[in-house]
């Protein structure tokens, strides 16, 4: 259920440029207007400045930098993703939150998103280094009706969005490594964790998980990751507003999710493609069962990596991990 304040945040974004008075809030909302002004008190003690002119009624003119439930939801631009969201300050892994809330019944997209996280995790239980306020660290929460096989689509749609949005906003252009890397510069600058629930043939529930580096300055990542890791603030020498970037990618991840609902992995493969790093370069590749050099052609239809190897052969791949270079950046280190 939306909250009243949600409620007058909604009426205030969606009338950015003129006044909106308290009269007509205390319809729409159906509460006093000593209720409303106690909500605008609120508000400012959130960070928004708030403008009340006599006659005309109340404005917001700017909102708080710092990311809260309100920040997020006011002017977030989506049908569903995000429409429902929990924010905290601190939290060991937005993932359990959001597998929680998935196993209570909450909706396709809600979404859950921390200042930090002390235990944050990326695939097979390593660490995700998430400093406080630095970075994005959300969990989203999704039901697609799709065959558990189809699930990895979603990391690499993931991916994409994420290397839509960063792209659009900064002018950087980001590189996917297969399958869950988003890389600037030969940096790791954002992974994605992909966990399911599932029957047999359907999929029960997906909470998509994304970690994503933003102002973090270089020396603040531990030593082991400080060579490999960037933030886009190191890419681009700016300080990005976080809340802003959060609705960008839940924007742009709603809009790509429908398309690949209504006409299949066709579009994400192309887009994927396109952002696609060491696309026909060689590399090492390590699966469970062995090491070999080979070159990366591409994905395949249904999102496997395919490879060649130096005999010529060509492998599908549906879980593997990519290495290259003398000091360059290896996931498993
Ligand atoms: C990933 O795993 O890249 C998935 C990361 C997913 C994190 C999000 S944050 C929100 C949600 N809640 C969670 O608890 N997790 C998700 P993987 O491909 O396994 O990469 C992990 C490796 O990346 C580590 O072993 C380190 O080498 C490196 N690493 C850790 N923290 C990093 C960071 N902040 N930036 C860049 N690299 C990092």
């Amino acid at each position: 259920m939306e909250s009243t304040r949600q409620k007058m945040i909604k009426l205030l974004a969606n009338n950015r440029t003129g006044y909106i008075s308290g009269q007509e809030l205390s319809r729409q909302l159906s509460v006093s207007r000593t209720a409303i002004w106690k909500h605008m008190k609120e508000l400012e003690k959130d960070g928004y400045i708030i403008e009340a002119a006599p006659k005309k009624g109340y404005r917001i003119i700017d909102f708080p930098d710092k990311v809260s439930q309100n920040t997020l939801r006011w002017g977030l631009n989506t049908t569903w993703a995000g429409q429902e969201l929990f924010h905290y300050n601190q939290v060991a892994s937005t993932q359990e939150i959001a597998h929680k809330l998935a196993a209570e019944g909450h909706p396709h997209g809600t979404l859950v998103v921390a200042d930090e996280q002390v235990k944050g995790k990326g695939r097979m239980a390593r660490p995700w280094h998430s400093q406080k306020k630095d970075g994005i660290w959300m969990s989203l929460l999704l039901r697609p009706d799709l065959p558990p096989v189809q699930a990895p689509q979603i990391t690499l749609l993931a991916a994409t969005v994420l290397a839509k949005a960063i792209a659009s906003a900064s002018q950087v252009e980001p590189q996917i490594k297969w399958p869950n890397d988003l890389l600037i510069n030969h940096k790791k600058m954002a992974g994605i964790l992909t966990e399911m629930q599932a029957e047999q043939d359907q999929i029960q529930y997906v909470v998509l998980g994304m970690g994503i580096n933003i102002n973090q300055d270089p020396g603040k990542f531990p030593d082991e990751i400080k060579k490999k890791a960037t933030s886009l603030r190191q890419e681009t020498g700016e300080t990005w507003n976080i809340t802003w970037l959060i609705q960008l990618i839940l924007e742009t991840f709603e809009n790509t999710y429908e398309q690949f609902v209504h006409e299949g992995f066709g579009t994400v493969k192309k887009t994927w493609e396109q952002y696609g790093y060491k696309i026909g370069e060689q590399v090492t590749i390590s699966t469970m069962r062995k090491t070999w050099e080979a070159t990366l052609l591409g994905i395949e239809a249904d999102g496997a990596l395919l490879v060649k190897g130096i005999d010529g052969r060509e492998e599908k791949l549906y879980s593997a991990e990519i290495h290259w270079g003398e000091g360059g950046y290896n996931a498993d280190a």
